[in-house]
């Protein structure tokens, strides 16, 4: 009798031990964090195995492209789609908390003002955009267009609405029978490379083929940390040597693709630089030669993260002239309150935000939608 028991402790004690080694492998990080120059755990692939070869003037440091295009069975695992209201708690839960002060007033008075001033300004709409938010609300108030707190917030919620959408839409643009390029710009960390995985498992999935280009030639690790991207998505990836041109790589993703038949290269870039070259002239050099045929570079997307709040802004100057930025990716939404950075985004610098970050894993990447986004907010 004591036997059995003893089995049947043993066993529990094995099932619990199976149980928890599952669960740590399921929580495991989906990306591979990216190391510093020289701390690679195996060799970059082709640093000792390069073909350049003289390509229109331009010679590729190296390449890796699996063979007869890419795979479509996709190893991504399922993950359940991410919601933007979710994930936005922290900027709707202070939002909300303004909003209900707010409507226990009796009347619009210089009370009304001081509390949406907060609540916007909190949410990171920006000071400028914000007083001109007010500025209007306040006319109207006067005019007796509004009334009450109730209708002043309903109007908000209808400016805002108004401020986000845009002619163009903020759909990715996309030209049917091309070799499109999205290039993908930003400082160094925003998640520049986190979102090209998640696009291309999103875009494999709408049944495109696609290819990456490891532009960003600043460290090594940062072609291994996109390899690992293309192997969940199952696509593949042309990559140069560390320290090579960037535009020589894209170049070769963009021929490649073509000779291929993929539908869109999605280049990564660095958000730096080795040395006296600068960073914007690089990043014109490298859209200059994505955009040679057959290659049509149909977005140029700026990657900025939403935890930085309006110094976001300031970096976003800096890239919209240098190459024609027709998209903002926003990340890490998931980690702030400063939601409303999209409004100041859209309306400071008037680009479109067109998809929004809202975790590391695969999924974690939603079209973003302004209807829904101002929906979340207010509700
Ligand atoms: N919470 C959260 N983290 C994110 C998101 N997007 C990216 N990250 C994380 O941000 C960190 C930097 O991401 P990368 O993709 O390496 O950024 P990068 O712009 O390519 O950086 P460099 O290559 O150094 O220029 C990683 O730890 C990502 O997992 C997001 O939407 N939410
Ligand atoms: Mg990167």
């Amino acid at each position: 009798m004591t036997a059995l028991w003893i089995i049947l402790a043993v066993a529990l004690v094995l099932a619990a031990a199976v149980l928890a080694v599952v669960l740590v492998r399921r929580r495991r990080p989906v990306v591979v964090e990216a190391a510093g120059p020289g701390t690679l755990d195996r060799p970059p692939v082709d640093a000792g195995s390069a073909l350049p070869r003289p390509e229109d003037g331009v010679i590729a440091d190296g390449v890796e492209a699996p063979e007869g295009g890419t795979v479509r069975a996709s190893p991504v695992p399922e993950e359940p789609a991410a919601e933007l209201r979710e994930q936005m708690g922290r900027t709707r839960g202070r939002f909300s908390g303004y909003l209900k002060a707010l409507r226990a007033r009796s009347s619009v008075d210089v009370g009304t003002w001081d509390e949406l001033e907060e609540a916007l300004l909190g949410a990171d709409v920006g000071v400028t955009t914000t007083g001109a938010l007010l500025d209007d609300l306040r006319d109207r108030v006067r005019s007796g267009e509004l009334a009450g707190a109730e209708a002043v917030i309903g109007a908000l919620k209808a400016d805002l609405l108004g401020s986000l959408v845009t002619e163009g839409g903020n759909a990715l643009r996309y030209e049917e029978g091309a070799t499109n390029v999205w290039l993908f710009v930003g400082v160094n960390g925003v998640g520049k490379t986190t979102t090209i995985g998640k696009v291309a498992r999103r875009e494999v999935a709408a049944g495109r083929s696609v290819l990456l280009a490891a532009g960003d030639t600043f460290r090594a690790a940062a072609a291994e940390q996109l390899a690992t991207w293309a192997e969940r998505a199952g696509v593949g990836i042309v990559r140069g040597v560390e320290g090579g041109d960037p535009s020589a790589v894209v170049f070769d993703a963009v021929a490649r693709a073509a000779a291929r038949g993929n539908d869109l290269v999605l280049a990564d870039t660095a958000g730096r630089l080795h040395t006296k070259v600068n960073l914007v002239e690089e990043l014109k050099k490298i859209r200059r030669v994505a955009e040679r045929p057959p290659g049509v570079v149909t977005e140029v997307l700026l990657v900025l993260d939403a935890t930085t709040g309006q110094n976001g802004l300031a970096q976003a100057r800096q890239f919209l002239d240098a190459v024609a930025v027709t998209g903002v990716v926003l990340t890490k939404l998931d980690g702030t309150a400063r939601g409303g950075i999209v409004v100041a985004i859209q309306r400071e610098l008037g680009i479109p935000v067109k998809l929004v970050g809202i975790g590391e894993g695969a999924a974690d990447l939603i079209a973003f939608d302004p209807a829904q986004f101002v929906e979340a907010l207010f509700d």
